[in-house]
């Protein structure tokens, strides 16, 4: 049975699910719900998600929120290159990189620095410089931690892609659009090397959303 992801392709937690489909060669239907005009309150998806979130995965009667059980249920699900590590240790270090990101680093490198510098002006409004200056320090805190929890290979964590990667990808794709991200980013060099190799994987590639 199809796929359906609901979710807008500038979301980056749909973006995160659907990374994980599309590296496991997944077909999938993305059905675009526009958080951003007040698409997630409708009763419509109010009733795929109480809190009126993206994304949300559709897939043989089953429903599912929450983007880190949308990308496990992705690689366990279906057939294709595994995204998690066996090994306990390694596992374990991916589920902290995406909690790492999901608690401390998508609101200020997402949507502090990336909507104030980059969303706020297509607008027409005026980036707020307070905001901006709070959360700079907390994405630089982020970004060392992140940094610092890798084994400095060519993937964040152990020797193959895994849910990790697809985590920070969306995050640090919006946040290096900004001169801030990309100073900050460039303080930490396993990650600016990874970034470069990851940016150019054809999901990531595919999937990258043009607003902003
Ligand atoms: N904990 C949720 C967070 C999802 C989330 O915050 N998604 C954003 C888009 S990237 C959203 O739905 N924003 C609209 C809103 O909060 O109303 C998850 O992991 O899926």
């Amino acid at each position: 049975m199809t796929v359906l992801l609901y979710g807008p392709a500038y979301s980056t937690y749909t973006r995160t699910a659907r990374l994980a489909l599309e590296e496991k060669g997944v077909a999938y239907d993305l059905r675009e719900v526009d958080t951003l005009a007040g698409e997630g309150q409708k009763a419509e998806h109010l009733a795929r998600h109480p809190w009126g979130k993206v994304p949300v995965l559709e897939h043989d009667g089953f429903s599912l929120y929450e983007t880190v059980a949308i990308a496990r249920y992705a690689d366990e699900a279906f057939p294709g290159p595994a995204l998690q590590p066996t090994d306990a240790k390694h596992r374990a270090r991916m589920a902290q990189v995406c909690a790492v990101l999901d608690h401390y680093g998508w609101s200020p490198m997402v949507i502090t620095v990336f909507v104030q510098r980059v969303v706020v002006p297509m607008r027409g409004g005026v980036p707020d410089q307070g905001a901006i200056d709070g959360a700079l320090p907390q994405a630089e805190r982020v970004l060392a931690a992140v940094e610092s929890l890798t084994d400095g290979g060519e993937f964040l964590i152990g020797s193959a892609l895994s849910l990790a990667d697809l985590h920070l990808a969306p995050i640090l794709d919006y946040f290096v659009r900004t001169e801030d991200g990309r100073a900050a980013l460039s303080h930490h060099p396993r990650l600016s090397t990874w970034w470069k190799r990851i940016e150019q994987r054809p999901s990531v590639a595919k999937t990258r959303p043009s607003f902003g």
